[in-house]
């Protein structure tokens, strides 16, 4: 963090960008708040609005629109919210009246253009811990590493691996700040965990006790990480590649599966699809990677382009370049794993990308700013196999018929259309198992604080919502009194039974992660203790190795 800190002052600097105040009232910021608010927008405000500020998620906050609006509208939204997603930084108390107040202060200013990274750069970053040829061959422990949970402890830059069989904490891993996500390598052996910072982390599951074996930072900003998971015919590249999508500098860097070692960057500053007008901060949102060819596929955000990534020679990476629609965020396979949906956010829509004739096939209009994660599949007595989404601005989850060969009439169309209760949107993650009659729901950035506590159960047949879940009551209930937070992330066991689901706090308080029983909807198990703090996602090794979801 440092040296983003020190490089985006020695840009702001440079470009002269600490502006006197103006005539026309752009209020004053000294060198020290311009330093600090950078920081902060980088923290709380870039990922939706951009590191230049053209907007995404978030609108454009670029000067002349800030200025028009003027520095009370601002502080206004800052510490109120809206209903389209945009949180209540004052009102939650992460903000201080000061801190809303300096932010509001700094979005009337240029923003400073931030700085770039070289390979050489990101070397200095780079650390194996252990060689691969330290490596155990096989696990040093007996447990079933398959069924591992790997889960985010955000604000406290660690992850915990838990036991998914005795629900015991196995290892507490330093990755730094904000992890964003995991992924498990092809084999499932590795965990891969990338933070808001571009630091990629390495975990090796056998180990004794599972730890990082490699990291390194690769960009400033990031969200997504991958790996190699064709099994080749001779299972050639499975674990040896990865991939990280940054954010700012706008690219996607190439590693070295088993040290992380970074090969190549990528830029993916582009031209917009439709109005072929220049993007430099054209940022990589989701990646997923194909089971049945050497490839990845990566969403270019601003641009509305899905790129199909070949890494079988990556000295030679031969790209796709597939108009899709603007702001492409997260999303995931069908059933099949030869189709990929994927969130156009702030078009409403979801776009499908066909990975093995590498062309776009339909987009489909869902409800307002579908967010899928990576979304939940499954096969309904009707529509065949379909796969759902959840909204940020509309109470829905909406299923769309995947399959064009056996139900043609279905595929990429709007076949189920699940009404949650209560007002607006604000579900973050939808998710079944196919052992499972369910999709669970969360509603973790609803504007209403009952409904982020809450947990909706959609029975797969009917289409209706069976069940609500209060979580917070429902540890209220059994002793749990001090426990409180948002809701987020369900996710399943390897066997399909269970539902771990995250209550996202407060970092100086320990929350929990609340198993449940999928058959009964009811709590089976609360695990809490002392390191659990600010825990976001959760990813089982055996469902996210092979994208069951
Ligand atoms: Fe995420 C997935 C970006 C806010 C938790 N998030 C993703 C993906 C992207 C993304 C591009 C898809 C990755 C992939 O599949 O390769 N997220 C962003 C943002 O830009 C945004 C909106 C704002 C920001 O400032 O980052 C944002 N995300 C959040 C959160 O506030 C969450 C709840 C907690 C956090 O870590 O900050 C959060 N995002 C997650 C999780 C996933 C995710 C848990 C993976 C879901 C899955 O099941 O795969």
């Amino acid at each position: 963090m440092k040296l983003f800190k020190l490089g985006l002052l020695a840009g702001a600097l440079s470009l002269g960008v600490i502006l006197p105040a103006k005539a026309g009232g752009v209020p004053k910021l000294t060198p020290e708040e311009m330093k600090k608010a950078t920081q902060m927008y980088f923290d709380r405000c870039a990922g939706c609005h951009g590191m230049l500020r053209k907007g995404a998620t978030g609108p454009a906050l670029t000067p002349d629109i800030t200025r028009q609006r003027g520095l009370k509208y601002l502080k206004t939204i800052i510490t109120n919210g809206t209903p389209g997603g945009m949180p209540d930084w004052g009102r939650q108390g992460i903000l201080s009246k000061k801190e809303i107040d300096l932010i509001a202060r700094y979005l009337m200013h240029e923003p400073p253009e931030p700085p770039l990274m070289s390979l050489a750069e990101m070397k200095k970053w780079w650390k194996v811990y252990i060689p691969p040829e330290a490596r155990p061959t096989k696990p040093q422990h007996k447990l079933n590493w398959k069924n591992f949970m790997g889960i985010i402890l955000r604000d406290v830059g660690k992850v915990a691996i838990v036991d998914g069989d005795t629900k015991k904490l196995v290892s507490i891993v330093d990755t730094g700040f904000a992890v964003h996500i995991f992924r498990s390598s092809g084999t499932g052996r590795y965990f891969l965990t990338i933070g808001r910072d571009g630091k990629a982390t390495l975990i090796d599951l056998w180990l004794k006790k599972p730890d990082k074996v490699a990291e390194v930072k690769v960009c400033y900003d990031a969200r997504s990480i991958d790996t190699s998971k064709y099994k080749g015919p001779k299972g050639d590249y499975m674990d040896k590649l990865a991939i990280v999508g940054c954010y700012w500098p706008p690219s996607f860097v190439l590693l070295d599966g088993q040290t992380l070692e970074p090969l190549k960057i990528i830029d993916t500053s582009d031209y917009t699809w439709d109005t072929n007008e220049y993007v430099r901060e054209a940022r990589v949102a989701s990646i997923v990677a194909s089971h049945h060819d050497p490839e990845w596929i990566v969403s270019n955000k601003e641009p509305g382009k899905v790129l199909i990534v070949n890494y079988k020679d990556p000295t030679n990476i031969k790209m796709h370049l597939i108009d899709a629609e603007r702001f492409l965020h997260d999303g995931g396979w069908d059933l099949s794993k030869r189709y990929f949906l994927v969130a156009a956010n702030m078009r409403n829509k979801i776009v499908v990308i066909d990975s093995v004739e590498k062309k776009f096939v339909a987009e489909v209009e869902t409800g307002v700013k579908p967010h899928p994660g990576r979304g939940a599949n499954f096969v309904h007595p009707r529509f065949g196999p379909v796969w759902c989404t959840g909204h940020l601005g509309s109470n829905n989850v909406a299923c769309i018929g995947t399959d064009p060969v056996n139900r043609s009439r279905y595929a990429w169309k709007l076949v189920g259309n699940v009404e949650l209760p209560g007002p607006g949107g604000g579900t973050l993650f939808v998710k079944t198992h196919p052992k499972s009659p369910h999709i669970w729901v969360d509603r973790t950035l609803s504007a209403d604080p009952k409904l982020q506590r809450q947990l909706y159960v959609i029975d797969k047949d009917s289409l209706k919502v069976i069940k609500t879940v209060n979580v917070i009551e429902e540890l209220r209930k059994k002793g749990y009194k001090n426990i409180d937070g948002r809701v987020v992330h369900p996710e399943f066991d390897m066997h399909g039974k269970e539902v771990w689901v995250s209550v996202w706090g407060r970092k100086d308080k320990p929350t929990a992660i609340v198993v449940f029983d999928d058959k009964t909807m009811k709590i089976k198990k609360v695990i809490t203790g002392d390191w659990v703090r600010t825990p976001t996602g959760i990813f089982n090794v055996y469902t996210t190795t092979h994208d069951v979801y």
